[in-house]
């Protein structure tokens, strides 16, 4: 934490022309906040009902009823289920349905579009959202409380099950939905009802005596919390943020005493370890438990530890980053390996075939990594976040929008996705929609927020992470500096800037050389440089002038990578990357019995640009061979070693596979050098 902090750069100040991330954004843009918004409607015919929107209005007209009448003649329902799916979707009943959280459906579809309009404005979008608004509003409770699922069913029993129920969740993220929408649009009405909530919480949770001393069972309402009060000012909001981070794992644990009558074994230490509540944050070391859960509380952390300069919070931060970095990190950026509760498993268990891998565990990935690097830029966080976003985050959308991944291996033989109980998670193809709609929301909040993860700035410096081009203004003094950057990355090896100012001005642009590519090359007005490489990032300071360029050179051979010999299910493998992105291979390309081929490793690939289905992406074609099939009708035959024939393997970027039907893929392959 020595070096000066960093903040994501405001997406205002980014005009994105980067091919690759404009596409990703522009299908987001047009097809999955359109289609989102059907969702939460419950208008998609072919997905499971969301119920998001029909919860609000149930809610906002209880609540009339309550103010006229009176909050004892209203029926209450029973608090403990966590997923009421009707029997039919005609004559529903005037309560709550779908999952406990169902509300942020809507706040991460609201963020979406917060900052959709900030780059794109588009009036009949932000009408429909005001319009939105205004039905949530609706059904937000007097004293600010605001939490469908309670208000429909018991308000006397909010706050009473925070391990299992997501209040805190919604709140968190209707907070960041609302800064997202307020950004946008300088309209504070879904602010205003935000903070009415957090208001409450405040009022109810906290150090003082006679306060609650529970914290969320599902994490994000620390690092939204942290939010508010950057964007308010107001001290509470990061104390309260504080106060859930320490009280996590504090004895006697909290669920214990919230679930008194449970019987044994529901409390049990597995229970929360899930939680990340098995000890106090500061002494955690090891990342565990459920995924999403677990990066969002770190994320919190860091950005705790980020306002309030808490070197030992940090610490943790960086203890468990270490731990994922080292030890529990697909090479496609996915976490949680474990399917039994979505969750981390033990060091080095990385299986390929029966991971977890959620979207939302890679995109919370990514907010940890972003809070890491603007405390302390170190090039290795920036590059985990790469693998994460250019491999398993979005591999969780199809190419076009309209199906989603809720999980993301690394193999899959389709009949095995259906028959094997330890793989049955793994649904084939991509989704319209899910009962629990998480993931395809969340990629669509950070897809069109992307530049604040690519670029962060202070004063005096602009940190370049990824290599996103595009128009950026960086304020200098008094003076707005346009930074042009021209990037065909990952497809390309060769990142161009040009500044253009009214005055020469110092200030330092920080380039991370990636990891990846430690032979990366920089200059100035096409003069190589030397420069002070420090954590990974190339601080070039000077005095700028109008004209001036900077060009990155990062040569982008194919590469080939073995995993650590600790992770027992890829030794003796290989997987296949150039640049940040991951390579696959698909049987719609190579044939169905993946289990049969194996990669040259010292012949040349070949680098294939294709304009084809799977969009304008670079193909790898290798040189391989395939086991001919032997052992006839019996299961066993005496050993004869066996005979091959020479093959061309084509890989395709992971992110792209499973867009042209359902069939076998693989990543790491088995290898042989040719003599
Ligand atoms: O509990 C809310 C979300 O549902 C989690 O973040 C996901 O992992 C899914 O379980
Ligand atoms: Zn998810």
């Amino acid at each position: 934490m020595e070096s000066k902090f960093s903040k994501g750069i405001k997406l205002t100040n980014m005009d994105i022309t980067d091919r690759f991330f404009n596409k990703l954004m522009e299908t987001v843009r047009n097809e999955v906040i359109p289609y989102q918004w059907r969702a939460l409607n419950d208008q998609v015919e072919e997905a499971a009902p969301s119920f998001c929107m029909r919860n609000f209005r149930v809610a906002a007209q209880l609540g009339k009823k309550r103010r006229e009448l009176g909050q004892e003649q209203l029926p209450t329902y029973p608090t403990h289920i966590f997923n009421l799916v009707p029997d039919s979707m005609d004559n529903l009943e005037d309560r709550f349905y779908g999952f406990v959280f169902q509300d942020t459906d809507f706040y991460k579809w609201i963020e979406a579009v917060g900052y959709s309009l900030s780059q794109h404005p588009d009036p009949e979008l932000e009408k429909l959202a005001d319009e939105a608004i205004d039905i949530v509003c609706a059904a937000q409770h007097e004293d600010g409380y605001l939490d469908t699922f309670y208000i429909i069913n018991d308000l006397s029993k909010r706050f009473t099950n925070l391990r299992d129920h997501h209040e805190l969740y919604c709140l968190g993220h209707l907070i960041e939905g609302a800064i997202a929408y307020y950004q946008a649009t300088g309209k504070d009405k879904l602010l205003n009802a935000a903070r009415r909530f957090a208001d409450c919480v405040d009022r109810h949770f906290g150090p003082e005596e006679g306060k609650c001393k529970g914290y969320p069972g599902h994490q994000i309402v620390e690092m939204a919390l942290v939010r508010l009060y950057e964007v308010t000012g107001e001290d509470r909001y990061l104390n309260l943020a504080k106060f859930f981070i320490d009280q996590r794992g504090q004895k006697p644990y909290y669920f214990t005493l919230e679930f008194k009558g449970e019987p044994e074994g529901e409390n049990s230490p597995e229970k929360y370890h899930y939680h990340q509540a098995h000890r106090p944050v500061r002494e955690q070391d090891e990342a565990v438990g459920h995924a999403v859960r677990a990066v969002y509380l770190y994320s919190g952390m860091a950005d705790v530890a980020k306002h309030t300069g808490d070197k030992e919070l940090f610490e943790a931060c960086q203890r468990l980053w270490d731990n994922i970095e080292y030890k529990k990190l697909h090479i496609n950026g996915g976490i949680g390996a474990s399917p039994d509760g979505e969750a981390f498993s033990y060091n080095y268990n990385l299986p390929n075939d029966r991971m977890y891998n959620e979207t939302c565990a890679s995109i919370g990935l990514v907010f940890f990594a972003k809070r890491m690097l603007e405390s302390t830029p170190k090039a290795r966080y920036a590059d985990v976040m790469e693998r994460a976003l250019y491999n398993g985050v979005i591999s969780g959308m199809d190419l076009d929008g309209k199906a989603f991944f809720y999980v993301n291996p690394l193999e899959v033989e389709p009949e095995g996705c259906k028959k094997d109980a330890q793989r049955r998670h793994v649904a084939l193809p991509r989704q319209k929609w899910f009962g629990c709609a998480c993931c395809p929301p969340n990629l669509a909040r950070l897809l069109t927020s992307i530049s604040s993860y690519a670029y962060s700035e202070n004063d005096d410096t602009l940190f370049m992470h990824l290599y996103l081009g595009g128009n950026i203004k960086k304020q200098v003094g008094s003076q707005i500096v346009n930074i042009n950057v021209e990037s065909e990355y990952p497809w390309d090896d060769t990142v161009g800037i040009t500044m253009s100012m009214e005055k020469d001005t110092r200030f330092t642009m920080a380039i991370r050389i990636p990891g990846w590519c430690p032979d990366a090359k920089l200059y100035i007005n096409n003069e190589e440089l030397a420069p002070d490489i420090v954590d990974g990032y190339a601080y070039l300071n000077r005095r700028w002038k109008d004209g001036d360029t900077i060009k990155l050179l990062m040569p982008m051979e194919p590469i080939f990578y073995q995993a650590s010999t600790n992770v027992r299910a890829n030794v003796g493998k290989v997987a296949l990357m150039r640049g940040p992105l991951v390579y696959c291979i698909e049987e719609a390309d190579n044939g169905s019995n993946l289990q049969l081929v194996e990669v040259n490793v010292n012949a040349p690939v070949e680098v294939i640009h294709e304009d084809d289905v799977l969009g304008d992406i670079i193909r790898l074609n290798a040189k391989g061979r395939r086991i001919k099939e032997s052992g006839g009708d019996d299961l066993y035959i005496k050993f004869s070693g066996y005979e091959y024939e020479e093959i061309e393997l084509q890989f395709i970027p992971y992110y792209t596979w499973c867009n042209r039907g359902v069939g076998e893929m693989k990543t790491y392959l088995d290898w042989y050098k040719e003599k």
